[in-house]
């Protein structure tokens, strides 16, 4: 435990993580395209003291609306205006990606955001793995991981350089394999210096990325084992790089289905799962695992070959870190319950990614949260609710009461920046030579 408070996000994945989240959310389809549905989840998350709320990116175009209605449209960056405008003190955190984007345009869209909300903004480092996206930007396919983290390593220097430049008053000049450029941006320093520098991505080239460069890392961990090792792994890898391990918080994701009652939140999933298609799910397992399940049959053995090492890691298109963590919970599973698991439990049970899940109560919620942040496996968490508003609500009406008793979560805000809050080193003159 290396922080005396947890951190907490709100991650707003649309109308809720659940692939059904419409249905159980009881709000309109097309509410995820209104500036108020993310206004009212900001006030929320601040009514419950929490640290952030965390945007997702997906530059491509989308799958069939009709097949998963709700699914977020809006451009994140412009989302956090609106929830800035609504919130005094909570953290604003978007992805953008560092493949589909440039990085003067987007270093003065995200310290714009900075200035805007009085110093509580975040950009959030991928690489993008979605294959549909290379093709939206003119390529036939998106470059390979190598190419995308070489291009990821060198557009993070260039926004930090350009941030610390605005912030110190100094032109800077970079000159690299993607990007040249000179000058400084017409912004000057905002009240936390510069917005933070948050990342995802867990394969090794992910892993350095964070070590070297990032504030908070989002990570998909299921076991309290996986969540010490890749924990340590990034904070050596900070330490490497000479920097404090404090500068950097790792957020594993966590999904919750929260109920007053076992009963109650058991009943909460069923009804999801009942809801649910099974046919949709293999899309969603198959994807992050590499393999088109369609054709397996559902109540079979869950076949182990899907859960091989790869031959070509640089070659797989999906997210390394999303896979190894599936796998690794799979893996576990069968070695628990041997060819009595099948494929259709693995698809409930892991259709929504590499992520750890909760079924349970406040009190279930507040324990892993404690055990995962008081052994080093968290220093926090990126929230996952099964569905918009109701799963926020229960989760900051009663779980943020019991980790506030417990003395590890904030009864109010007493910073006023996301780098205070977060505990991250000011922004120096020295960091900035
Ligand atoms: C927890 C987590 C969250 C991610 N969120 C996004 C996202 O919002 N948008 C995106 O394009 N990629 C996202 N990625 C994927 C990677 O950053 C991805 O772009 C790239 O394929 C590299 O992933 P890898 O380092 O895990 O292989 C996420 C990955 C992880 C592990």
């Amino acid at each position: 435990m290396a922080r005396d408070h947890i951190v907490l996000n709100i991650n707003v994945l649309d109308l809720g993580i659940s692939p059904v989240a419409w249905q159980l959310s009881g709000l309109p389809r097309d509410a995820t395209t209104t500036g108020d549905y993310f206004a009212r989840i900001g006030r929320l998350a601040e009514r419950g003291t929490l640290d952030a709320l965390f945007l997702a990116d997906n530059p491509a175009l989308r799958e069939d609306p009709l097949r998963k209605p709700g699914d977020r449209a809006l451009e994140p960056t412009t989302i956090l205006a609106t929830v800035a405008a609504a919130t005094r003190h909570l953290g604003l955190i978007g992805t953008l990606s560092t493949t589909f984007n440039d990085p003067v345009e987007l270093a003065e869209r995200i310290l714009t955001l900075d200035h805007l909300s009085g110093g509580r903004a975040a950009w959030n480092a991928v690489t993008t793995y979605n294959p549909a996206a290379g093709g939206n930007f003119g390529l036939t396919a998106n470059p390979d991981r190598a190419t995308r983290y070489r291009r990821a390593g060198e557009f993070v220097d260039a926004v930090l350089a350009l941030w610390r430049g605005a912030a110190t008053g100094h032109e800077i000049t970079h000159r690299g394999e993607f990007f040249d450029l000179a000058g400084r941006l017409p912004l000057g320093a905002s009240p936390q210096g510069h917005p933070l520098l948050v990342q995802a991505g867990g394969s090794p080239q992910g892993r350095d990325l964070a070590g070297r460069t990032a504030n908070a890392v989002f990570t998909a961990e299921m076991t309290l084992a996986a969540g010490l090792e890749h924990y340590e792994q990034v904070k050596q890898g900070a330490t490497r790089h000479g920097r404090p391990r404090r500068d950097i918080a790792i957020l594993p994701g966590l999904i919750t289905i929260i109920g007053s009652t076992h009963a109650e939140a058991r009943r909460r999933y069923e009804t999801a799962r009942e809801l649910q298609d099974p046919a949709a799910e293999f899309t969603r397992l198959g994807a992050p695992l590499g393999h088109d399940l369609t054709d397996l049959p559902l109540d079979d053995p869950f076949p182990r070959h899907l859960l091989a090492d790869l031959d070509d890691p640089n070659a797989f298109e999906g997210s390394l870190g999303f896979r190894e963590s599936l796998v690794r919970g799979i893996r576990d599973r069968i070695a628990a319950r041997g060819r009595a698991y099948t494929l259709r439990e693995a698809l409930f049970e892991f259709g929504a990614g590499g992520h750890r899940r909760i079924i349970g109560t406040p009190e279930d919620v507040a324990d892993t949260i404690e055990e995962w942040f008081r052994a080093g496996a968290a220093d926090g968490f990126n929230l996952m609710p099964d569905a918009f508003p109701q799963g926020l609500e229960i989760f900051v009406d009663e779980v943020v009461p019991i980790l506030r008793r417990r003395k590890l979560f904030r009864y109010e805000y007493t910073e006023t920046t996301l780098r205070e809050r977060f505990g991250i080193s000011p922004v120096t003159a020295h960091a900035a030579a």
